[in-house]
């Protein structure tokens, strides 16, 4: 044969220039006179795809000549935004390529805002799975992300009269130059149908059946360490049209069957906190994991004869419960199609699982009808069935004459209308069960999982969220990294641990006020995008207070609002007395369905227009609310704000990385003893946080003790004035009783505890004005803060679940 030969790819601008062009012309059929900006995007995108492709051959060939173990992370949501900034930087031809494009006539800034984010999750726990392979290939990981492509990711906000009003986003319309489609690995996926019992053996017939295809995208690590790869599943019909009525000219009929189970990889649910029980949404749950689990038993056969090492080459990942018909998916596969008994096939289960638990809060815990699931997935719950049978035996020995155990920790809910538990069945499969921070793992041993821990307590572990800092600090924050740099060297970026070496600079004056300086550069940046978007012009100089995040009860939006009508009222009542200009800005999106929270948002509006348009207020108070909240417009944000709002009531937000992000740019924390805020405290020092507000235990006391809200409005009169203002509709005089729903529940219920936490936050909130007072004391903390987050690099976390929970060794050393 001829031998195989294609060109080596150069980073030299004359290299990349050609390079540019030649996609131009070959890939995307157009040339200088016809090119669109669009055209010039795919372009360029390709000229840096084709410089990560041989790291990514080579990637995947090593693992597969090592025979290396690898591992499986299986998430519903990959939240991974824009992928150019990030390729460019990876590969390390950022500013090669944009002299290129210059060079080309083309606007390079203008054509990576073009990019549309890539929004196939809700929140925390699809950033984080991104986050994740992004580390994954940095530290050189063997293995992959398994999710589902959908066609519409995260819907587009916008605000309209103050209201937010979705938009589907479908970010593929203008196709996706990163991705590749791969026909050749297709899988059915079965639903619904029988059984039939043969013998031992259980044959699933009659199905409603699928077809999976997959589309890979590489995610290069930092300067190409590793590449590693996303595989997203599309659902196609198994059979076309309806040729019967197609003939008959019934064109709708025709390709109706085919839509309904196209269905299936559409829409991503948009909500984070409440499952709906839509049947639909089972159908992607199993979608997925029927798929990825025929590929990987398909990889790991390719070059093993048996399964008897399939413990030892696979780690499978259960990003929350989402995933967890993995388990009696593998079952199905080993003991119906490969007849491996059922106590072997349940061994390698139990080796192969981990799983992550993400919240606590009980109306997230998944739970499915079983008539449900007995109808879509029959074969899976009989699968469920005979575990429960065998465990319940098992936990009976162990425990005897404890019935209430037995039930509490039952893979079926028999209360009400029968339920598979899904966090159960995570819990029994996994070798591994971890929570997302220090405060989080611990709640969740001694609440949810308290039945579980009891019984395998070796089983359950910490793994602290973390943030990739090539994102984060190094994409994002294009001017503190350069300082950074400067100082320090360019390491960090691969070993964050070297930001502790800033801790020396804190008190050198001339690196203070460069950091002020780099500051102020992002502070335009978004005082001028906040220009754009919501036409409010705000001071640069002010403080940027920032809460960005989903729109969420628990988040405690409003009682960040509490405070800013609060400080109007006081602005008001004594307008000579020294303010701190503040700029508040807020960020989020709600579940469509979400009543309160979509409420919130309108009450933020309310309030911005009123304060923004109060000419007695001027520059010492505005009030933003950014729409259509996303990876790239958090990109914009952070590295502007100088105080971060973390302020959920104690014991509900499992982890958060936001708060991570805010601190690596430099910002202040205003947060409460929560998630992965204590820890962020521990490591910048109690002395560079501002830290307010119950701890989980007082909170749990004084629920227990019979709370009640209204005493604290009775004493507070500012508390008392807000709540007031806002229920007479001094914001809303066109319809004043529009926020009753917040005020009544506030005073009637507030489970989540604002007024009780409300006295505290503001003293913090007093705190924040008189230390910003100080600019160069406010920049020594904030550089303490960005020394002190070396520990918060995803790489750190991925390291600790490859070494401690898959055992999966990096392939490049
Ligand atoms: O672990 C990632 C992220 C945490 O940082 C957040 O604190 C947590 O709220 C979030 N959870 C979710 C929804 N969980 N479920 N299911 O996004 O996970």
């Amino acid at each position: 044969t001829a031998p195989f030969e294609y060109d080596h790819l150069d980073n030299t601008v004359d290299a990349l220039r050609k390079s540019i062009a030649n996609r131009l012309v070959y890939a995307v059929g157009k040339d200088l006179r016809s090119a669109t900006r669009r055209d010039w995007l795919f372009a360029l995108f390709h000229a840096v795809r084709d410089r990560t492709m041989d790291r990514w051959r080579e990637t995947l060939a090593t693992a597969q000549d090592s025979d290396a173990k690898r591992v499986y992370y299986l998430s519903l949501e990959f939240l991974t935004g824009r992928a150019l900034t990030n390729a460019l930087l990876a590969v390390g031809i950022y500013d090669a390529a944009k002299e290129a494009c210059t060079q080309l006539g083309a606007d390079f800034d203008a054509l990576i805002d073009l990019e549309t984010d890539a929004g196939l999750g809700n929140g925390g726990l699809g950033r984080l799975a991104a986050c994740f392979l992004d580390s994954m290939a940095t530290v050189g990981l063997p293995g992959m992300g398994y999710g589902i492509r959908y066609d519409y990711g995260m819907f587009a906000q916008r605000i309209v009269d103050g209201r937010q009003v979705e938009e589907p986003d479908y970010w593929l319309v203008n196709g996706n130059p990163w991705e590749f489609m791969r026909p050749e690995f297709s899988y059915p996926v079965q639903f619904g149908g029988r059984l039939v019992q043969e013998g031992d053996h259980v044959r699933w017939v009659d199905t409603d059946d699928v077809i999976a295809t997959a589309y890979d995208s590489g995610v290069p690590g930092h300067e190409l360490s590793s590449v590693s790869t996303l595989r997203l599943w599309t659902a196609r019909a198994t059979s076309g049209i309806n040729l019967d009525a197609f003939n008959k000219g019934d064109y709708m009929r025709a390709v109706e069957a085919k839509n309904e189970s196209e269905n299936v990889s559409r829409v991503l649910y948009p909500d984070d906190s409440t499952e709906h029980g839509k049947e639909l949404r089972l159908r992607q749950e199993y979608f997925f994991v029927s798929a990825s689990l025929q590929d990987i038993v398909r990889r790991y056969l390719k070059s093993h004869g048996s399964f008897d090492q399939l413990a030892d080459k696979v780690a499978i990942h259960l990003n929350d419960t989402h995933p967890a018909l993995a388990v009696p998916e593998l079952m199905r596969i080993l003991v119906d199609e490969h007849r491996l008994e059922w106590d072997a096939a349940w061994d390698l289960c139990q080796r192969i699982f981990s799983y992550t638990n993400h919240t606590l809060m009980q109306e997230a815990l998944e739970t499915w009808p079983v008539d449900l699931m007995g109808r879509l997935l029959p074969r899976h719950l009989r699968i469920i069935y005979d575990l429960n049978a065998r465990f319940l035996a098992e936990v009976h020995d162990r425990f005897p004459n404890d019935n209430d155990l037995l039930r509490r920790v039952s893979l079926i809910d028999e209360r009400g209308q029968r339920r598979v538990r899904m966090a159960s069945l995570s819990v029994l499969a996994s070798h591994k069960v971890n929570g997302v921070s220090a405060l989080h793992s611990n709640l969740m041993v001694e609440t949810i999982f308290a039945d579980f821990a009891k019984i395998w307590p070796e089983r359950f572990c910490n793994k602290t969220n973390g943030i990739t800092p090539r994102r984060w600090l190094s994409q994002a924050n294009r001017p503190l990294s350069a300082l950074i740099d400067a100082r320090i060297g360019s390491t960090w970026r691969r070993n964050l641990d070297e930001l502790s070496a800033l801790r020396e600079l804190a008190a050198d004056p001339e690196f203070n006020s460069a950091f002020r300086l780099a500051k102020a550069q992002n502070k335009k940046r978004l005082a001028e995008r906040i220009a754009q978007e919501t036409g409010v012009i705000v001071n640069p100089e002010s403080l940027f207070d920032v809460q960005i995040k989903r729109m969420h009860e628990y988040k405690r939006q409003l009682l960040n609002v509490l405070h800013v009508v609060t400080r109007y009222q006081q602005i008001l009542a004594h307008p000579n007395a020294n303010w701190v200009p503040r700029t508040v800005i807020f960020g989020g999106k709600a579940a469509s369905a979400y009543y309160m929270a979509k409420l919130v948002i309108k009450l933020i509006n309310d309030v911005a227009r009123t304060v923004n348009n109060d000419k007695r207020i001027g520059d010492k108070l505005k009030v933003v609310f950014m729409p259509n909240y996303r990876v790239s417009l958090a990109e914009v944000i952070i590295p502007a704000a100088d105080l971060s709002e973390q302020i959920s009531t104690a014991g509900t937000e499992a982890s958060g990385t936001g708060n991570m992000k805010f601190a690596l740019n430099g910002a202040l924390t205003i947060g409460t003893w929560d998630g992965a805020n204590i820890e962020i405290a521990e490591n910048v020092g109690l002395d560079h946080i501002f830290i307010f507000g119950l701890r989980t235990e007082q909170v749990a006391a004084l629920r227990a003790s019979g709370y009640n809200p209204r005493r604290y409005y009775d004493h507070n009169y500012d508390l008392k004035t807000a709540i007031d203002r806002i229920a007479e509709g001094a914001f809303s005089p066109e319809e004043p009783g529009r926020f009753h729903d917040i005020t009544r529940t506030l005073l009637e219920s507030d489970y989540y505890l604002l007024l009780a936490d409300y006295g505290d936050y503001l003293a913090a909130q007093g705190k924040v004005d008189e230390l910003y007072r100080r600019p160069t004391e406010w920049t020594r903390h904030a550089i303490m803060n960005v020394a002190g987050m070396g520990t918060f690099s995803s790489d750190r976390t991925i390291r600790e679940y490859a070494d401690q929970i898959w055992n999966v060794k990096p392939l490049f050393e």
